[in-house]
């Protein structure tokens, strides 16, 4: 009954622990069928590798989108990260409105940027098509860099909760529907989720740990969908993933060597037992 077809759409990163690596390990341990569509694969992630190759693969995806419908191949929910350029923003918004199964839910976690700047393979056209992506999704999982790019909005590193509402009422004045904000933190000691949903807004705090990690933004999403698309609501999904993710965090941070990634395959099975 609640097994689902899902279909993410992000990069192949083949070392580094984000994207695809990510996303179909934990959707699949969360117990649904997890299809895949590369945007892109790249030698290694773009957040502190250098020389890292990147084969763009935009012009496969309009064949394997007729190929899906000509097979009548639909899913229960898309869920889009890292894409791979402009032009493949169009196509994937194509596929949302396309492969839809009745019922469907589309995600976007718009993966273009953090702690205030653009990843390095992304520019202004870039931000402004995946504008047009995250506010036709159902739900959006922006870090605060991102929605602040999505709304045009002045990044702070340093806030109130004044400037996370009127950050959210801009996100909101631009189309999104259902909202999660991660990384809000109004203090030292913790930080959290804001979930923006009809008209209710809840804030989900957790422990922050000293130091971050690379792809948490990625192992946060991929648990989020995996656990709303069991069945739990979008704020019971953002403390699952919430709780998740730090233990992955906490998994990581004393191997100075592991600093590209976070060492999440032991704890799946504590997000299999969150999820029952
Ligand atoms: O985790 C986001 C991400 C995904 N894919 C690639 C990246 C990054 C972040 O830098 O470089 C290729």
């Amino acid at each position: 009954m609640d097994y689902k077809r899902i279909l993410t759409v992000q990069d192949i990163s083949c070392v580094g622990q984000c994207s695809l690596t990510v996303a179909l390990p934990i959707l699949s341990a969360a117990g649904h069928e997890t299809a895949i569509l590369p945007s892109a694969v790249l030698s290694t992630h773009t957040a502190g590798f250098s020389g890292y190759t990147f084969r763009d693969l935009t012009e496969d995806i309009p064949a394997i989108n007729a190929h899906w419908q000509k097979e009548k191949i639909g899913f229960d929910a898309i869920y889009t990260g890292y894409l791979g350029s402009t032009k493949q923003i169009e196509y994937v918004k194509n596929m949302l409105s396309t492969l839809g199964n009745k019922g469907f839910t589309s995600f976007v976690d718009p993966a273009m940027a953090d702690n205030g700047k653009l990843y390095p393979a992304f520019d202004m056209d870039f931000v402004n098509e995946m504008k047009t992506l995250a506010f036709s999704a159902d739900i959006i999982l922006p870090n605060i860099t991102e929605a602040c790019m999505l709304t045009g909005f002045a990044y702070k590193e340093k806030y109130d909760e004044a400037y996370i509402n009127e950050l959210l009422a801009l996100l909101r004045a631009g189309g999104a529907k259902t909202v999660i904000l991660t990384g809000v933190s109004y203090c030292e000691a913790t930080t959290g989720v804001v979930v923006l949903e009809g008209g209710s807004k809840r804030y989900y705090e957790h422990r922050k740990l000293p130091k971050g990690s690379h792809g948490t933004g990625d192992v946060y999403a991929s648990a989020f969908v995996g656990a709303y698309m069991k069945g739990k609501s979008a704020y019971e999904a953002a403390g699952i993933a919430a709780e998740y993710t730090v233990r992955c965090i906490e998994n990581t941070v004393d191997d100075a060597s592991h600093w590209y990634g976070v060492k999440f395959e032991p704890l799946l099975g504590s997000y299999i037992e969150m999820l029952k």
